[in-house]
């Protein structure tokens, strides 16, 4: 084993007793070098951002909350497409761009973009992605898409879904998707996809933003809809590794749905956990206001609303906000 295999299996190691100690021999002995190695082999991790707690008797362990690593992310994902290849820095501007930025890069399809904060995080029409350090998730998943086959409009539904699925813990309330790209638990906000597309190199570029709340929420005053953190639904705090992992996996299955064209299942997906279906809403959309009552769902086309007036409407994701629902 190389250097660098040694510290990532120490990291594995450590990272799988989560709140347990490992005395230094043990450790050493589990990774298969000595002591002074394994002073190194540390040193080196503290050095890539991992906190250490060292207590006198006990051991050592990953200070809580563990920093986002792309080896403990990528691990047996078991993914075919989305987060094959996983990066994770400390502050960028945006995970979006990142991403973006590296769709010239040889097989980066798939690629997962982390970051442990953002300085200017987005959300959709010029709005702003609040998350404070360390605490969330912020991720965005690179799709290189030459055939057209990754419609915005269906890829918003699918990483909807996937995030709702991908926070299922024991303790949470269901996650319901509030069209098109919030994922709301008892109403506040959770998470929030924000779905790019650009030309890069002549080939039609798709990155999926992700914004989760794991364990922290902007307050009421700084959002104009109330938010929620998974955190503050179960009452202690949430590991973002494996959080991050079955978004992953999730996102996988409905990204290969989209890609090939199985879009009932979408439909069916959305129907299942929307909060709106047959309740009497508002839309913006674009400069004009709707009211009416939300009928359906198109995955490519958009919300079908029925207005008060009794005509029908599709509405488009893109430009589209839900201001206010009643009964
Ligand atoms: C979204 O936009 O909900 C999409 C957010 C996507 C963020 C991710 S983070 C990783 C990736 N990199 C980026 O730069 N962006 C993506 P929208 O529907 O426009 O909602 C934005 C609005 O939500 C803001 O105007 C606030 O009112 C509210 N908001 C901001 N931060 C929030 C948070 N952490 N939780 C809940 N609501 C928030």
């Amino acid at each position: 084993m190389n250097h660098m295999d040694t510290v990532k299996r120490i990291l594995e190691l450590l990272y799988d007793r989560g709140e347990g100690f490992f005395t230094m021999e043990e450790l050493a002995s589990a990774s298969g070098i000595d002591r002074a190695d394994l002073d190194r082999a540390l040193d080196l991790l503290r050095h890539r951002g991992h906190a250490l707690e060292v207590v006198p008797y006990r051991g050592v362990r990953l200070a809580a909350p563990v920093r986002l690593d792309a080896h403990l992310i990528e691990r047996e994902l078991g993914t075919q497409r989305v987060g094959r290849c996983v990066i994770c820095f400390d502050q960028v501007d945006s995970t979006n761009d990142v991403a973006f930025d590296s769709a010239r890069s040889e097989g980066a399809d798939g690629l997962g973009v982390l970051a442990e904060s953002q300085r200017r995080g987005r959300g959709r029409m010029g709005r702003r992605w609040i998350s404070p350090r360390r605490t969330n998730l912020l991720l965005s998943v690179l799709l290189i898409d030459p055939e057209g086959e990754l419609a915005q409009e269906a890829l918003t539904i699918a990483a909807g879904l996937a995030v709702a699925e991908g926070i299922e813990l024991p303790g949470v309330p269901e996650g319901r998707l509030k069209w098109p790209n919030d994922v709301l638990l008892d109403g506040r906000k959770v998470a929030g996809v924000l779905v790019e597309i650009r030309t890069v190199a002549e080939k039609r570029t798709v990155v999926v933003g992700i914004g989760i709340n794991a364990n922290a929420s902007p307050p009421d005053e700084e959002v104009d809809f109330p938010a929620t953190s998974l955190r503050r639904e179960l009452g202690h705090p949430v590991e973002r590794t494996e959080l991050a992992r079955r978004v992953l996996r999730r996102l996988d299955e409905w990204v290969g749905r989209v890609a090939s064209g199985r879009m009932e299942e979408l439909r069916t997906g959305w129907m299942s956990r929307c909060g709106m279906l047959n309740r009497r809403i508002t839309v913006l959309s674009g400069e004009e206001r709707y009211v009416g009552r939300a009928l359906d769902i198109n995955p490519l086309e958009g919300l079908i609303l029925e207005c008060d007036g009794g005509q029908r409407v599709h509405l488009p994701a893109a430009g589209s906000t839900v201001v206010g629902w009643g009964p």
